[in-house]
């Protein structure tokens, strides 16, 4: 993995401006890791083009089609290097307690014992990118400062896309020291020599072995969610795992929502959504695909803005039926991970539409034939493409103030339980329905069809610390505003008799967003039920869709016996936590409980 830009690129000398404790950091890191060569970044596109030149010499990015799909580039990593590391992803908080039950936990002692030694001469016959970015929009009061020290040049490269990277970070800087300091090395890509570790009290992250965007690509997972979740609660925040979208209603009123889903779920899809021919007038704009940051202003109300500037998306699946302006967005700039190539140099994957290349080149690098026993491209192939260039970007993506959410969507894939849409009957209700959210795996990747796996708010890999006391925080931000947005939970995957999806999905998603919109301006009809408020068969807009009534019937009922199943998987879960889980959540599921006994009566 040598290489890296050109002499003539290198910057020895740090920027003068900056404050010592920057300096002093980096060249400590740098007396441990031992680079040839430290190269800070200035996130210009100079500097872009030059790390790209490196690694198309040293064939750690080989050029796409120059012509049909222009600077973009395929990178294929180690085989072994393909997704995140859960199981070797650590929270280092002083106190066990404090990381809590859903997460894996190492001691900072025993943490920094461990990883010295890997990171001790790491860099040797490498170069040290600096990389100092800013998450959020500039000016943003909302912004925050990281600086990654990475001896990856496609880290380096990715994290011009996926972040506001350079002069913009340095100058929201200024002279303060409050930035998230991150140490990436590839090490020697080795599973057992493989740590992510966070110390979200020293606002620290260690990741070694690695170079899956997940667990290299720090500000993302390991800052925005991981070390975020953690300062968001110590100043009455939210950071989490959901899009954002803005819905445009006929005469032009755009009213925002926030959504967290579990992967494979139709995170990106939902944020980028298309609406179908029958809904004229309407138009979804995209905030961002992965994660919110939200604050109650100064009026009660929840804004959100997007720390990031790029997608980091999932190429399975992704086609101009699913996702059209995500095809549009990746036409150009766009770097592509373990996706498979096309005798004419263009990327391709499952699920791409039209029919399979007669003949291809997998991720591994390998001839490959449609029939042939593997899948061309890795199923968690990715590409790593500007934000600004999808075409339902929205007008506000780089608002400092955020948009204001007006709902709040929790969601997973329930083939049976879950209707296609309630809404929680309060706040309280709300963080209930988001700390009990289940999302069932699929037998491609378990092996295992239908077990539910909880994972509140879609938060269980990304929490940075334990969940019972991130649900006390949830229960607290709401508790102190009237204004704060309705929460809903959605279910696009249910499915009959024959394993068919009841519901359409993809755009016909609109129509459950307008009823959302209604319901959150007091203008749509619902029905109580043990559950939540769910709609009315007329107030949800099904014309056109041809659905058969028992569809219709299955999508818009509660099954008291599946649900009152579901309370002892809940208890189960809440048991995890001990007297930490708060009183409130206890009574939630008291509540429930009761309402199903008085439904089934
Ligand atoms: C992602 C994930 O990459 O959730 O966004 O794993
Ligand atoms: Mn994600």
């Amino acid at each position: 993995m040598a290489g890296g830009p050109p002499e003539c690129y290198l910057a020895l000398v740090p920027p003068a401006s900056l404050h010592n404790s920057v300096t002093d950091w980096v060249d400590e890191c740098a007396r441990l890791a031992q680079p040839d060569r430290v190269h800070w970044c200035d996130g210009s596109e100079e500097e872009y083009r030059a790390l790209v030149a490196g690694m198309l010499r040293d064939g750690t990015l080989l050029p796409l089609d120059p012509h049909k799909q222009p600077d973009s580039y395929l990178h294929r990593s180690h085989p072994s290097d393909v997704a995140r590391s859960e199981n070797l992803t650590f929270i280092c908080t002083d106190l066990k307690e404090d990381a809590g039950p859903t997460n894996n936990w190492m001691s900072p002692k025993e943490a920094f014992e461990k990883l010295t030694p890997l990171f001790r001469g790491a860099m040797k016959g490498r170069t040290m990118y600096v990389v100092p970015y800013l998450m959020g929009p500039a000016g943003s009061p909302y912004a925050r400062m990281g600086i990654e020290l990475t001896d990856s040049a496609y880290v380096a490269a990715s994290l011009k896309i996926m972040t506001r990277m350079g002069k913009v970070a340095l100058d929201h800087l200024g002279g303060s020291d409050q930035f998230v300091r991150g140490l990436h090395s590839l090490g020697d890509l080795s599973p057992e020599r493989r740590f992510v570790c966070h110390f979200p009290e020293r606002r620290l992250i260690w990741s070694i072995g690695s170079g899956y965007g997940g667990n290299a690509l720090l500000p993302k997972k390991c800052f925005a969610l991981r070390i975020g979740s953690w300062i968001a609660r110590q100043e009455g925040w939210l950071a989490e795992h959901m899009l954002i979208l803005g819905l445009q209603d006929p005469e032009g009123e755009v009213t925002y929502i926030a959504a967290a889903f579990p992967s494979s779920c139709g995170k990106t899809n939902l944020a980028m959504l298309v609406p179908p021919a029958s809904q004229k007038g309407w138009k979804v704009w995209t905030v961002g695909d992965d994660i919110a940051w939200m604050h109650f202003g100064k009026d009660g109300r929840l804004y959100a803005v997007n720390p990031e500037a790029g997608f980091f998306a999932v190429a399975p699946g992704t086609s101009e039926k699913t996702n059209p302006n995500m095809m549009a967005t990746i036409r150009k700039n766009t770097i592509f991970t373990n996706v498979a190539l096309r005798p004419d140099g263009t990327p391709w994957w499952e699920g791409m539409d039209g029919a399979a290349p007669a003949e291809a080149t997998d991720w591994l690098g390998k001839p490959w034939k449609p029939g042939s026993p593997t899948k061309a491209a890795h199923p968690n192939s990715r590409f790593t493409t500007p934000a600004r260039q999808c075409p339902a970007i929205s007008p506000s993506f780089d608002d400092p103030q955020g948009v204001p959410i007006s709902a709040i969507l929790f969601g997973g894939r329930r083939a049976r339980v879950a209707p296609l849409v309630f809404e929680a009957f309060d706040w309280r209700h709300g963080v209930f329905l988001g700390a009990t959210m289940g999302s069932e795996t699929t037998a491609a990747a378990t092996g295992q069809v239908g077990v539910v796996r909880r994972d509140p708010m879609a938060m269980i890999p990304f929490c940075g610390y334990n969940m019972a006391d991130y649900f006390a925080h949830w229960l607290r931000v709401g508790a102190r505003s009237d204004e704060a947005p309705s929460i809903f939970h959605v279910n696009w995957f249910q499915t009959g008799p024959d394993g068919s999806y009841l519901w359409p999905g993809f755009g016909e998603n609109l129509r459950v967003l307008r009823w959302i919109l209604a319901r959150c301006r007091g203008k749509a009809d619902a029905v109580r039920t043990p559950i939540g408020f769910l709609p009315t068969r007329e107030a949800l807009d099904l014309g056109g869709l041809n659905l058969p009534e028992s569809s219709v019937q299955r999508l818009l009922s509660v099954d008291i016996e599946a649900w009152t199943q579901e309370l002892a998987d809940m208890k189960a879960f809440f048991d995890k936590f001990g007297t930490r889980l708060p009183e409130e959540l206890w009574q939630e599921h008291d509540r429930l409980s009761h309402r199903l006994k008085l439904g089934a009566a």
